[in-house]
């Protein structure tokens, strides 16, 4: 397994999405909705349709999970709680517009987000911003870089010097937002520093990654948005994690907390004085029951 030509793979992939976002990024957008605000353009489906199809050109015998174009898992063969068909062979996970609000919007922060995942677990992962050009690439026990430099998770070890980031989904509920803004205030008061919302949960990683912040969280959230992402913090020394409990992240099981390991167990106990409402709580489980 060459995980170098994967990953110079996906950066092509990625470098030539790139350019197609940038330039519709100013351009008047044709957009539909799929639910009450979460918005899909044509950029979106004709930079996965792309991508697809190459994968699909050069390794025909790996399978693919993208945002536009996964297949629902129906009752009868959902056995694990997850919406997708997600195996442990060679599948790649990718977002075509991580941030599709804000590409719609004309604000900064949206992505490409390519992973190529083995056992349900990413092995390379390349996230690039077309509008900063910056391109974060990781490599399974290779590292972590933010076009070509090394990268590295802060060493700060306090939530009171900590940039705490999440983002707000698509959850419209009242239940939805008192726990959204229960974890806020939670942080709040307990002194964080600051807390963003970049929107893109994809480029909030990636600033983790980097030492620009010090941690992400956010519940209700896909594969395709953290996969690349995850392996960056991992391999720039970050911790990842289920908020739910503090177990390990699994790609499916739609909650993510990536933090510097200094601020990870004390982020863990101000998350949790926040009630967990069902629909986040699902415990997620694997195909062989674990
Ligand atoms: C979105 C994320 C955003 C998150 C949403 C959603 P999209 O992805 O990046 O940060 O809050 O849950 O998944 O729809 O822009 O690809």
């Amino acid at each position: 397994m060459n995980h170098t030509e994967y990953l110079d793979f996906a950066i092509e992939l990625a470098r030539e999405a790139g350019v197609n976002i940038r330039a519709a990024m100013v351009r008047p957008k044709n957009i539909e909705y799929k639910g009450l605000i979460d918005m899909v353009t044509n950029t979106d489906k004709e930079v996965e349709g792309r991508i697809i199809s190459k994968i699909k050109e050069k390794y025909p015998s790996h399978k693919i999970l993208a945002e536009e174009s996964y297949t629902p898992q129906t009752a009868e063969t959902n056995t694990t709680g997850s919406q997708y068909i997600f195996d442990d062979q060679p599948t790649w996970v990718v977002d075509p517009i991580d941030g599709t609000t804000n590409f719609v919007h004309g604000y900064i922060f949206v992505c490409i987000s390519i992973a190529l995942c083995i056992n349900k677990k990413p092995i390379i992962g390349v996230v690039y911003n077309p509008i900063l050009d910056e391109l974060y690439t990781a490599t399974k026990g290779g590292g972590a870089f933010l076009n070509g430099q090394s990268i590295n998770v802060s060493k700060t070890t306090s939530v009171t010097h900590s940039v705490v980031s999440t983002n707000y989904g698509y959850d419209r509920t009242s239940e939805g937002a008192d726990f959204m803004l229960g974890n806020v205030k939670s942080l709040l008061m307990n002194n964080v520093q600051s807390i963003r919302s970049e929107g893109s949960a994809a480029v909030a990683l990636c600033l983790v990654a980097a030492g620009r912040t010090e941690a992400f969280y956010e519940f209700g959230i896909h594969p395709w948005d953290i996969a690349a992402g995850v392996l960056m913090i991992e391999e720039a020394g970050g911790v990842m994690l289920d908020p739910l409990d503090g177990s390990e992240l699994h790609l499916e099981s739609k909650r993510v907390l990536g933090a510097t390991p200094g601020v990870a167990d004390e982020l863990m106990r101000l998350l949790k004085k926040t009630p967990v409402p069902n629909k986040y709580a699902v415990i997620f489980r694997r195909d062989d029951g674990s």
